[in-house]
């Protein structure tokens, strides 16, 4: 048994945002049908492609443990089709620019008037307001969501992360509206409308420099670097480099290596609490008394000398060994993983955070699994659908199309290329 067992879920998704809410949602155990345009399918099919001919990754790691369906949702037997589905299923999942939906004619009242327990969940750049109209993609949102201008260095021009915060972020935010949405409905009966815009899901995640702006107002942010450093404050919270965001000075350092290998770095924080700890370890035992380095307000202006002693001593270690000495002293660092550490890393793989896929078309591939481990409910990462394989069993299966009645909808242009003599 799966958590979301017996849900069906009416995946009107593309390119990222919508596809990793339904892809979390086919985890925990949602049959999740993706709607998908005759012969072309979801762009990313065809985006990025590193393997002639075959889906590409973009897609296939955003759409695992799903069912695919052809169906042009613009053609009168297409509606029809989209119509049954809509009365089959528990959650619709979309993410079209502002008002296809409705240019398609289904609009909230018609999807409410078809199934009244459904749930709609839609995903858009920006919410109600001037901007309502405006199709958005990532860096667009992480730009107008308040991250772009809270990353990068304060001397420099603002930067887009390479984390997928409006994107992946805001089909997170657009998950859980959805399973607080099927929660409510087990007293309320009734569906209800969920929305998750990109900004707002960016400026959630950015919270914490929200605070910062009001706290900029009462006077100088004491644990930015650029206090330190005696660099003025602007009228808004500035960019803050690598310092760490919870008020404990903390900066990427360089590890042995670095010469060579980009990644060869830590993060390291000088917790008050574990100030003696760092004196012990990079051999300034006399800073843990010595005026001027004793306590937290008197370092702020030391930071920089500060970080570049420890970094001496960091350039001596390789970051795995600087994590090795310091973990057991509480001193808190991370070493910077690149992407094929992450990919080779055991333990990742061990619980099914990193795991590899068998793709017909593109033999195997890693995926990252699913981050949210639920002990009941454990997941099997199983291969995105092909374009259209699922079709015919959606149609007859799921949406009981029978004899001539199925024959109909397959010759009527609505759905792909389905084999009509195994249909027969
Ligand atoms: N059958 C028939 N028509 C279909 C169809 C189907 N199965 N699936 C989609 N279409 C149609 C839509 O109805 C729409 O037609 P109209 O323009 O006539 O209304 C058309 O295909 C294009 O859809 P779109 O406008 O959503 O797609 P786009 O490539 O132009 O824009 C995007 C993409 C992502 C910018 C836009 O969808 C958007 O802003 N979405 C909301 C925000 C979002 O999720 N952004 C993140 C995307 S990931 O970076």
């Amino acid at each position: 048994m799966k958590a979301l067992e017996g849900i069906k879920v009416l995946d009107f998704t593309h390119v990222q945002s919508g596809p990793t809410c339904t892809q979390l949602l086919a985890w925990f155990g949602a049959d999740v049908i993706k709607v998908e345009r005759p012969g072309v399918g979801d762009a990313t099919r065809k985006q990025l492609v590193d393997v002639p001919g075959a889906d590409s990754l973009y897609f296939t790691m955003l759409n695992h443990n799903k069912r695919s369906i052809e169906l042009n949702s613009k053609n009168e037997t297409g509606k029809e089709v989209l119509t049954r589905l809509i009365e089959i299923c528990d959650v619709m999942v979309e993410n079209f620019a502002p008002g296809a939906l409705d240019r398609m004619g289904f609009s909230w009242e018609r999807i409410q008037e078809i199934n009244p327990r459904i749930i709609l969940a839609s995903i858009k750049g920006f919410g109600p307001g001037k901007y309502e109209d405006c199709k958005v993609y990532e860096n667009v949102a992480q730009c107008a969501g308040g991250s772009a201008s809270t990353t990068g260095f304060h001397d420099g021009p603002p930067l887009v992360t390479g984390a997928q915060v409006g994107d992946s972020g805001t089909g997170l935010h657009l998950c859980l509206g959805i399973v607080t949405a099927l929660y409510q409905r087990e007293s309320s009966g009734r569906g209800q409308k969920v929305s998750a815009a990109m900004q707002d899901g960016v400026l959630n995640l950015a919270r914490v420099k929200l605070r910062d702006q009001q706290r900029l107002a009462r006077g100088p942010l004491t644990e930015y670097s650029q206090h330190g450093e005696g660099i003025p404050f602007g009228e808004a919270t500035p960019r803050a480099g690598n310092d760490s965001g919870g008020g404990q000075p903390g900066r990427i350092l360089k590890c042995r290596g670095w010469e060579t290998d980009p990644n060869a770095y830590t993060y390291f924080i000088t917790q008050a609490a574990a100030w003696t700890q760092v004196c012990e370890v990079i051999g300034e035992p006399e800073w843990k008394t010595k005026e001027g380095y004793a306590t937290p307000p008197e370092r702020l202006d030391k930071l920089n000398e500060i970080f570049e002693r420890i970094e001496q001593w960091t350039m001596t270690k390789t970051k795995f060994e600087v994590m090795e000495i310091c973990n057991p002293r509480n001193i808190p660092v991370g070493p910077i993983l690149s992407m094929k550490e992450l990919m080779e890393d055991e333990g990742l793989r061990e619980t099914g955070t990193i795991v590899d896929v068998e793709h017909p078309e593109r033999g195997t591939y890693v995926s990252v699994g699913c981050p949210i481990k639920l002990s009941d409910s454990p997941v099997d990462v199983i291969r995105s659908p092909l374009l259209g394989e699922h079709t015919q069993e959606v149609l007859a299966g799921d949406l009981g199309y029978r004899g001539d009645d199925l024959m109909r909808v397959l010759e009527s242009g609505a759905v792909g290329d389905v084999n009509k003599e195994a249909a027969e």
